[in-house]
Parts: C-alpha cells; sequence; structure tokens
C-alpha cells in the first residue's frame, strides 16, 4: 500500500500563524515608511515586499495551494524472499520556491545596499541565490534513488557559496569602508543572515532530501525560520537604519 506523508491539522495552523504575522509586519513596515521622507524609503520597500510576498505564500499554503505530491519508490531488501518496494507519496511545498525567488534576492539585496556593494558584485550575489533556489527546486521533484536529486543539492549549496562569498568578502570590505558603525552592524546582521540562512538546507536534507522529518514537523522548522529571516531581520534592519544615517543609499 503506499504512504501518504501529508500536512496535519497542527501544519495548517501553524501555516495560518505565520500568514498573520507576515500580514501584521507588512502593515508595520509600510507604516514606518510614512515616517520617512520619500527620497528615504527604499529599505522599507525592499522589506515591505518581502513580508507582502511572504504572506501570500503562507496563504496559498494554508489554504491548501502551492502542493504537489514527490512520488518515491522505497526498495526494502529482504533475506529469504525477493526484494519488494514501497511508494511513497510525500507533500512538496512549491509555493515556498516561489515565495523564495522573489524574497531571498531582496532580502539580499538589503545587506547589499547597506554595505554599499558595487552594482557587479550585487549582481553576482542575486543571481546566484536565484540560481540557488531554482535548482533546489529541482532536487525538490528528484525522485529517490536518482544521482540527480542530490546532484541538483550539490550545485544549490555551490551557488550558496558564491551568495556567501560575495557578501562575507566583498559586502565586508566595502561595509568596513563606510565607517566603523556601519561595519559594525553589517558583520552583526550579516552574521545573523548567514546563521539562519544556513539552517535552510539542513532542514531540507533532513525533511524533503531523506523524510527523517514529517510534513508538519518541517513547517514548524521552516515557520521558526521565516519568521527570524523575514520580521525579525527586517524590524532589525529598519529600526537601526532610521538611528543611523551613515547607512542612506543614494539610489
Ligand atoms: C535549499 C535546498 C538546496 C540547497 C540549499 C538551499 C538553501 C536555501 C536557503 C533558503 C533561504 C530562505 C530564506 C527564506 C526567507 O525567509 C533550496 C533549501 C543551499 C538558503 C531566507
Amino acid at each position: 500500500l503506499p504512504e501518504y506523508q501529508t500536512v496535519t491539522e497542527t501544519g495548517t495552523r501553524t501555516l495560518w500563524v505565520v500568514m498573520v504575522l507576515m500580514v501584521i509586519a507588512s502593515i508595520v513596515f509600510s507604516g514606518m515608511s510614512w515616517n520617512v521622507p520619500i527620497s528615504r524609503r527604499l529599505y522599507h520597500v525592499i522589506t515591505t515586499i518581502i513580508v507582502v510576498t511572504a504572506g501570500i505564500s503562507y496563504f496559498a499554503m494554508a489554504t491548501g495551494h502551492g502542493i504537489a505530491y514527490n512520488h518515491v519508490v522505497e526498495r526494502e531488501s529482504h533475506k529469504h524472499v525477493p526484494d519488494t518496494t514501497h511508494d511513497i507519496y510525500r507533500q512538496v511545498f512549491w509555493a515556498r520556491y516561489v515565495d523564495w525567488s522573489i524574497t531571498t534576492p531582496l532580502l539580499l539585496l538589503d545587506l547589499c545596499l547597506l554595505a554599499g556593494m558595487n552594482g557587479g558584485n550585487i549582481l553576482i550575489a542575486l543571481v546566484a541565490d536565484i540560481i540557488m533556489i531554482l535548482t533546489g527546486l529541482f532536487a525538490a521533484f528528484g525522485s529517490e534513488g536518482t544521482p540527480q536529486k542530490w546532484g541538483w543539492y550539490a550545485i544549490a549549496c555551490i551557488a550558496y557559496l558564491v551568495v556567501i562569498w560575495q557578501l562575507a568578502y566583498h559586502g565586508r570590505a566595502t561595509a568596513m569602508a563606510k565607517g566603523g558603525k556601519v561595519g559594525k552592524f553589517f558583520g552583526a546582521i550579516g552574521g545573523f543572515t548567514l546563521v539562519i540562512w544556513t539552517i535552510y538546507p539542513i532542514i531540507w536534507g533532513i525533511a524533503d532530501g531523506s523524510r527523517h522529518m514529517s510534513v508538519d514537523e518541517e513547517i514548524i522548522a521552516y515557520a521558526v525560520l521565516d519568521i527570524l529571516a523575514k520580521p525579525i531581520f527586517g524590524a532589525w534592519l529598519l529600526f537601526t537604519h532610521m538611528s543611523m544615517p551613515e547607512t542612506n543609499v543614494e539610489i
């Protein structure tokens, strides 16, 4: 008999809670932008778009949309009888990848602008990030037992290293050049981002990759990470920006 790994009431409730938090963050961040002149709203606009996008994605997932079943055939070997196979159908929330392909480049753009990176390095970081998310999507739909599944995962990890390199090397250098205050803040919020972001591929490997985590547990893990990476990151960035004129951008 095939096994179905699906979301239950706990997972659905979690998705609704995160959706509400993203809507609240959208209201707070757009409200904050009214307290600064139009020419100083770029971080506010970017950060509001991030939480609006996440809110829409969570609304889709909470209402049962943006989900597909990944079919996995597991081979079971026995001692005295021929091998048997076991079909697993696991829900993959592809709406996350739609969300991430829009929001992760924007989160990086926030950090790149804060650091004052040049256009070439910004573009490399953003494109490497989009490659990371899309090859991660290919990995999510690769069937078990095919080498390309973890192959796509490896490509995504290499792209992620390119992102880290751009921010940690070029970003840190230009942030330091903007002065001690900006350099210190970039180090703190960049370090926070690095830790949170690195947990995503670990969760992916345990949940989607090797199915050692239930769909509900996967939803809860990503929920915690998404709240830290978007509303908490955004609030930290916007409040600090408002009290630190050195972080102003001229574009
Ligand atoms: C995947 C799987 C393939 C390998 C790697 C991944 C990295 C994902 C990351 C996601 C970050 C998401 C954020 C969401 C917004 O809140 C695609 C999971 C490296 C880093 C910050």
